[in-house]
């Protein structure tokens, strides 16, 4: 009778354990509801393996069942020898052919879409140059932050991740420091952030998946690169393609700051280019700098990866940033009283990328402007168009793809 208590209790347990953990699936974050074709595929794998593993194991234990009630001394007797079966050709066939089988059910498909997302050969054009028809996004990690710098149109932003939605997009990973993973659970698995050499691949955002996610999902570093590890978080907004190309225009038309507006933000604006403009871009150009470019901060959903996008929060931030980030690379880098630490913030908030600003039309004819002369210029002087950082990305990533796009991190 305890037992069977015992084993009651167990089912409460592991029942009400499964119920916590179906509630863990949220759509911005969880590999287990794929947002986008890449994540639909390798979600299909894992659900395969696990049916062929469940298929072994239900297999197993039913033969073994039938052994153990079949074969119980009380039925066969005392006396009964077993069969001797070893050495019999027919049975260790079947038992040598049977995984066999099952693995190549799982390697066909594997293999099959390892290669299918590894191609990221449409990035480029034929002279190795960014495909200016593609999405393509340039990567790099930092310790604690991550850069995105869109390389056909010259527009760098950081923390904030902006892509377009039902459209391949594609990555070129690099670190800047040490090695990070970028990973957006909900899109597809994660690829490495190497110092030398590039990473590449593609993920997609399924719209409808988008707006079931009020069109933001997380990404994260997914290999331990330092005490703030955990909180090198950063966002994927997934919009549909007009505003997506409206965003980036928006972004475009900035070439000079924004001018602050109120009073104590204009005090703050001067205050910045003395403590600040060392390390912070307030222009979508430069990649590569020191710190987070800060041209659309006003627009943030939030600060520094992971807090809450308030004045206050970010006078904490400024004030004291190792007490949120410990070992980032901002802390004491700068000596400011609390009065201009809140002008500075009250300059910061500020900084929005006015929607409707830029032009669409002429973005796209610039893009493609710019990557017709360059083509052109990369025939006549090779040497020196290749030189040039957009161009050298393009074409590292070609030769390393191959070779380390199966590493994953962990
Ligand atoms: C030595 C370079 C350096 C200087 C100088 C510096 N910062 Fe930073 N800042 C950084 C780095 C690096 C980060 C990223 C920290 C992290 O998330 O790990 C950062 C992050 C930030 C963020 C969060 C950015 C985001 O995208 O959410 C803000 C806001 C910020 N800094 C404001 C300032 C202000 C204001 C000053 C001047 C008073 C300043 N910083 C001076 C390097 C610097
Ligand atoms: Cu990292």
């Amino acid at each position: 009778m305890k037992n069977r208590w015992m084993n009651a209790k167990w089912l409460g347990l592991i029942t009400i354990l499964a119920a916590f953990a179906s509630g863990c699936g949220k759509n911005h974050l969880s590999t287990l509801r794929p947002a986008g074709e890449v994540g639909q595929e390798q979600f299909d794998l894992m659900l395969l393996s696990i049916i062929i593993m469940l298929f072994v194991v239900i297999v197993v234990s039913i033969i073994f069942t039938l052994a153990v009630v079949k074969s119980r001394r009380k039925n066969l007797g005392e006396d009964f020898e077993p069969k001797d079966v070893a050495g019999n050709h027919t049975l260790e066939v079947i038992w040598t052919a049977i995984p066999i089988i099952l693995l190549i059910i799982l390697a066909v498909p594997t293999v099959y879409l390892t290669f299918k997302q590894a191609d990221t050969q449409a990035m480029e054009n034929d002279d190795g140059e960014v495909n200016s028809e593609e999405i393509v996004v340039n990567v790099t990690a930092n310790q604690y932050w991550w850069e995105f710098e869109y390389p056909n149109v010259d527009v760098v932003t950081s923390q904030e991740l902006v892509v377009p939605t039902d459209k391949k997009v594609y990555f070129n990973l690099q670190a800047s420091d040490v090695k990070h993973s970028f990973w957006v659970p909900a899109a597809g698995g994660k690829m490495d952030t190497n110092i030398d050499g590039i990473n590449s691949f593609y993920l997609t955002f399924d719209d409808g998946k988008a707006q079931d996610s009020n069109r933001l999902f997380y990404g994260k570093c997914a290999e331990l690169c330092g005490p703030s590890h955990a909180l090198m978080d950063f966002k994927v907004k997934a919009l549909p393609e007009e505003e997506y190309d409206q965003w980036l225009a928006d972004m475009k038309n900035i070439e000079e700051p924004v001018q602050a507006f109120a009073d104590d933000a204009a005090e703050g604006q001067e205050i910045f280019n003395n403590s600040c403009i060392g390390c912070h871009a307030v222009t979508p150009t430069g990649a590569g700098a020191q710190g987070p470019n800060l041209t659309n901060f006003g627009d943030r959903e939030l600060i520094a990866g992971y807090l809450a996008h308030s004045e206050e929060n970010l006078i904490n931030w400024i004030e004291d940033p190792e007490a949120f980030k410990p070992d980032n690379k901002m802390t004491g880098a700068y000596d400011l009283t609390d009065e201009e630490i809140a002008s500075v913030a009250a300059y910061l908030m500020e900084l929005k990328v006015e929607e409707g600003s830029g032009d669409v039309e002429t973005l796209r004819e610039s893009a493609e402007e710019s990557s017709e002369e360059e083509s052109t210029e990369s025939g006549e002087e090779e040497e020196e168009a290749s030189s040039e950082p957009s161009e050298e990305s393009a074409s590292d990533s070609e030769e390393d793809s191959s070779e380390s796009d199966e590493e994953g991190g962990n």
